[in-house]
């Protein structure tokens, strides 16, 4: 059975991902807190991302990387740049050592969150970072490539809209996805032949501003629509002012942090 690294291990997404995932891989976690109890075909190693020689270790006889480890919203610098830029550097650098071909890489529709809702995006689009947060994940795409191309690599890159049982606000209808639609989308992530792709982490929903066709072409079929639950959502959310760039951008209120010649912008446009 192959042997996949999930880092990030404690965190929500992994979580769902690993009840669903053990069954079918050997689970080697990885997180700087505990991950609570393990089942029979998981194991848990503590390692700071910072640490190359930790990850370079916890690297040996792994066949894929699930990297879902550091900051997971906006923060500052400070914090981002260790977790989010160094943390991801060292993880496909430890796994180029030690030959491990295949990375998931856990992007973000904040990568991309200065489009507008009104354009309807692709795999293909130029990063568009919508904070420091966005701009760390478009810099972990971009490492996929640069492994890809110079080593020889394989990275698959899911921009992930917002992972919950249920959507929790309009906007989220557009960017859903159910955990068990993400296991599918990861684990297309793992099998799938690829070299470099990009695709989007949302569940089959109508409302959406993205193209996913390159994960349909790549095999995943999502089960969960977020329609099922519009009405509820839209009836319990106040009305929305639609000239506010939280409801302007698909980043929403990340897009919004810090954002004075944002809105001048917003005005001018
Ligand atoms: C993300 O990237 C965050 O990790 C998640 O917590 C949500 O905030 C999501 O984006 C979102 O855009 O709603």
């Amino acid at each position: 059975m192959s042997v996949v690294l999930i880092t990030g291990a404690a965190g929500q997404i992994a979580t769902e991902l690993r009840q669903r995932l053990s069954p079918r891989f050997s689970l080697r976690l990885t997180d700087i807190a505990p991950v609570g109890a393990l089942s029979e075909r998981e194991e848990f190693v503590a390692a700071d991302l910072a640490d190359l020689s930790a990850l370079e270790t916890l690297m040996s006889g792994v066949n894929a990387v699930i990297h879902l480890g550091g900051v997971a919203v906006e923060d500052t610098w400070e914090k981002i740049m260790p977790a989010n830029i160094a943390g991801a550097y060292n993880v496909f650098e430890a796994a180029r050592r030690q030959g491990v071909k295949r990375i998931v890489v856990a992007s973000s529709n904040h990568a991309v969150g200065y489009f507008p809702r009104s354009e309807t995006i692709d795999d293909h689009v130029l990063p568009r970072p919508d904070g420091r947060y966005g701009l760390s994940k478009a810099f972990a795409e971009a490492l996929g490539r640069l492994f890809a191309d110079k080593y020889g690599m394989e990275a698959f890159c899911i921009r992930i809209g917002a992972m919950t049982l249920e959507p929790e606000d309009v906007r989220r209808l557009a960017i859903w996805i159910h955990p068990e639609d993400l296991t599918n989308l990861v684990e297309v992530g793992l099998t799938a032949p690829i070299r470099y792709e990009i695709v989007y982490g949302m569940s089959d929903n109508k409302r959406t501003w993205w193209d996913n066709s390159n994960a349909l072409r790549l095999g995943y079929r999502p089960k969960h629509r977020s329609e099922d639950f519009a009405d509820a959502v839209i009836a319990r959310e106040s009305p929305r002012d639609l000239n506010d760039p939280v409801e302007i951008y698909q980043g929403g209120a990340f897009v919004t942090a810090e954002s004075v010649v944002h809105r001048k912008f917003v005005i001018d446009r």
